[in-house]
């Protein structure tokens, strides 16, 4: 088929409002336009990771190709899982729902994913008929509802049908398919299906529900067809028995009664409600940061998502572009990872293969903790909830591994990760206080109390305790981690700065969690005892921070992972502020590595020159990355596709305006010139605090600064201003230029002005 480009987006302008006025009343290209996704032709059947769309609402997802004969919507649901208590498995892809219809070549053909509303909508003229369908993924209803709808009565007729990835029964009776009784046995990640599966075996199902309005509707064998509809909506929900307990053996309940109440209930209720319920939920998170770089010339904006990527290749001058995939890291995260669901894997949710590239697992050498790194900045603290939850669901079974392989208390883990605590390939020494230190950083953000005293303190102290069993004494007194590994790279020896810094950082957190919630005083002291001795980070014989004890680094050397850069990323061991040397060091070896990289290091690298305040640097990876990693559904690519790039490089941002993880917030510590103006609204930073920030000419003009949870706020900014609260003046010291110290009280708003 044909699909033609409309004549308005080629030639870029004033007919667009029109045109788009008269098929979808509301979405006319507005001040809302830059933040929709969108383009005149559906995606390629075949270009599944670089050109459909995502919907999703925590747990359930579907990637949309919008094609107008045949619809195509893959859908997941992210508990569907194969592995078992000794091996990490695979997520697994769970089938389709196909809606064929028969409308000629369209015109006026535009599909977009509108992420300032979650929707994604289809329009199309076919045979002088006006057609719309409307898509998303509500997280209070926990159920997919896709609705099709035309100016014509009548217009519909179509067959619906559902397929399953491990050979479910597909029923089609009354307006309800069903696919049933399907079975992941046999199912091994990168074999053939055979007899030989894994110990722990879900119970999965899926079902759509067909509404239609106008003309009729019949079962016939496994699908289900309408003839001469008005309009209908279709109301899909998957999922599995998965439980995060291991007490329970990982079960629940068949999940049949809980899919189909959740349908049914959905069923009762109008499209619009439902609609309007969503939206309103999602943008509860959404609405929370606003962020404004420029929006670049107006004909981008009229562009079309795929066309206005490749001209930004051709020109970077698009601020808007910029601005556009850090709001939409935004919606995929609220998308993947909502309180309940499993965290984000490497492909968010969206998987279509039942042996994805690296098992689209919880990689935990670098990915999953790029995943969480920016979602309390970007003011979307319960996001992190899963992550924080499933960590916690599989310790039992890491401690129980590492002591029967190691013999060592605490536990560690391996790169590879799934869900029932199974972990495969290398060891990864460093890997679960990388972790930790996620966990550590989102009680820095919140100070959730009951989250440090019930999620993040338990772990951090057995995971010292693995440590204090296996740090390893040098003849000259410093610790050291025996038989470490630096991410992916160099051999296994003693001494690896991944572990290092990771352990430095490990006690350091404990440290503080400790003196927090005012226990465990001898083991304080002991973890600061013991940190005291660590091998600290080294500069090598060319000026660069070593990666390893021994100084071995090769300059030439353009290795993807940068795990001894942690200390000044995500870490705090390092900084040009407190430790000036080694941020030097750590400069000189971020300039050898080079800036060329795949998506989720150079997501990585825009946050290490970020930290390391340099703002063109940061801003030339980010510019770079929109230039050569995303496909032109803006997702960041490496095979497939992997979402650790969107999320690390929406973290890059947040870096680059904020930084709060030295015990003081650092107004624009990066600030490059490409973006001399502009505001965000929202951002948080550690301690509690959330801020409003403006600059002009690349200086700050007006700074609100809101305290949630009252205390000492010290701020570094490079403008003098005043600092006022309801109107008065706020009494502030300054113990070195460019930084101010005063109190805050719960709840009040602080306004720092800038006087020059
Ligand atoms: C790490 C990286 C790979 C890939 C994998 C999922 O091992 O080194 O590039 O991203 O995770």
């Amino acid at each position: 088929m044909n699909y033609r480009l409309p004549l308005v987006a080629r030639s870029g302008v004033i007919g667009l409002a029109a045109v788009l006025l008269f098929i979808m009343p509301g979405y006319a290209a507005g001040p809302e336009g830059d933040l929709t996704l969108w383009y005149a032709q559906p995606a390629n059947e075949k270009k599944w990771s670089a050109e459909a769309l995502p919907i999703g609402n925590g747990n359930l997802g579907a990637m949309i190709f919008g094609d107008v004969s045949k619809e195509h919507i893959q859908f997941n649901e992210d508990s569907l899982w194969i592995g078992d208590e000794t091996d990490t498995g695979a997520y697994q892809a769970f089938g389709d729902v196909y809606v064929e219809m028969n409308h000629p070549n369209p015109q006026q053909y535009r599909r977009e994913l509108d992420i300032r509303r979650a929707v994604h909508t289809i329009t199309y003229e076919s045979d002088g008929v006006a057609y719309k369908r409307q898509y998303f993924s509500s997280y209070p209803a926990g159920v997919m509802a896709f609705r099709f709808t035309a100016n014509k009565k009548g217009a519909y007729t179509a067959t619906v049908s559902l397929t399953d990835m491990h050979e479910a029964t597909i029923a089609a009776e009354g307006n309800r398919l069903t696919a049933s009784k399907g079975s992941l046995a046999g199912y091994l990640y990168g074999k053939p299906k055979g007899s030989q599966g894994y110990g722990i075996l879900l119970d999965y199902e899926s079902q759509v529900l067909v509404l239609h309005e106008g003309g009729s509707l019949r079962a016939e064998g496994d699908k289900i067809k309408l003839d001469g509809a008005d309009a209908f909506t279709l109301l899909v929900c998957a999922d599995t028995n998965y439980l995060n307990q291991r007490d329970k053996g990982w079960k629940g309940e068949h999940p049949h009664n809980r899919i189909t109440a959740k349908l049914d209930a959905a069923a009762k209720r109008k499209f619009d409600d439902l609609l309007a319920e969503h939206v309103a939920d999602y943008q509860a998170l959404f609405n929370r940061l606003k962020l404004d770089v420029g929006k670049g010339p107006a004909e981008r904006l009229e562009m079309p998502t795929d066309v206005r990527l490749a001209a930004y290749k051709g020109n970077k001058s698009d601020p808007g572009m910029e601005l556009l995939a850090f709001q939409y890291a935004r919606y995929l995260m609220i998308s993947c990872s909502r309180p309940g669901s499993l965290p984000a894997n490497l492909q968010g949710l969206w998987n279509n293969s039942n042996s994805p590239p690296w098992r689209s697992d919880y990689h935990s050498d670098v990915n999953i903790q790029m995943n969480y790194w920016f979602v309390d900045a970007a003011n979307l603290s319960e996001c992190f909830e899963p992550f924080a939850e499933w960590l916690n669901s599989i310790r039992e079974v890491r401690r129980e591994e590492t002591k029967k392989q190691l013999n060592r208390r605490g536990w560690i883990n391996h790169a590879e990760n799934g869900i029932f605590g199974g972990s495969t390939w290398k060891w990864s020494k460093g890997d679960a206080a990388w972790m930790a230190q996620n966990i550590w950083d989102h009680y820095r953000f919140t100070l959730d109390r009951d989250f440090a005293e019930k999620r993040a303190y338990p772990l951090l102290k057995e995971l010292c305790e693995f440590w204090i069993d296996d740090l390893k004494e040098l003849p000259d007194g410093k610790l050291v981690s025996p038989n470490g590994f630096s991410p992916e790279h160099g051999p296994t020896e003693d001494g690896v700065s991944f572990d290092q810094q990771l352990i430095w950082d490990l006690f350091t957190s404990t440290i503080e969690a400790s003196e927090r919630l005012g226990v465990d005083a001898d083991f304080r002291k002991r973890a600061a005892s013991l940190r005291e001795r660590l091998l600290g980070p080294q500069v090598g014989k060319w000026g660069q921070l070593q990666e390893w004890m021994v100084d071995r680094d090769e300059p030439k050397d353009t290795h993807r992972h940068l795990s001894h850069m942690i200390a000044l990323h995500p870490g705090r061991q390092i900084s040009p502020l407190t430790t000036p040397k080694l941020a030097e060091a750590a400069r000189v070896s971020m300039n050898a590595r080079g800036d060329g990289a795949t998506g989720w290091s150079k997501a990585w690298k825009i946050n290490i020159w970020a930290r390391l305040h340099d703002g063109n640097r940061a801003y030339k990876l980010l510019s770079e990355m929109l230039q050569n990693n995303f496909y032109t559904n803006l997702f960041d690519f490496h095979p497939p596709f992997q979402i650790d790039g969107n999320f690390g490089y929406a973290s890059g941002v947040c870096e680059m305006l904020v930084q709060s993880h030295l015990g003081e917030i650092h107004l624009l510590p990066a600030l490059p010139d490409a973006w001399p103006e502009g505001s965000v609204q929202g951002i948080k930073a550690r301690g509690g605090f959330e801020l409003d920030i403006h600059w002009k000419s690349g200086k700050l003009t007006e700074t609100r600064l809101r305290s949630n949870n009252g205390g000492t706020c010290k701020v570094r900014l490079a403008t003098p201003v005043t600092l006022t609260c309801q109107g008065q003046t706020v009494p502030a010291t300054s113990p070195e230029k460019g930084v101010i110290v005063f109190e805050t009280r719960k709840g009040r708003e602080y306004r720092m002005l800038a006087t020059e």
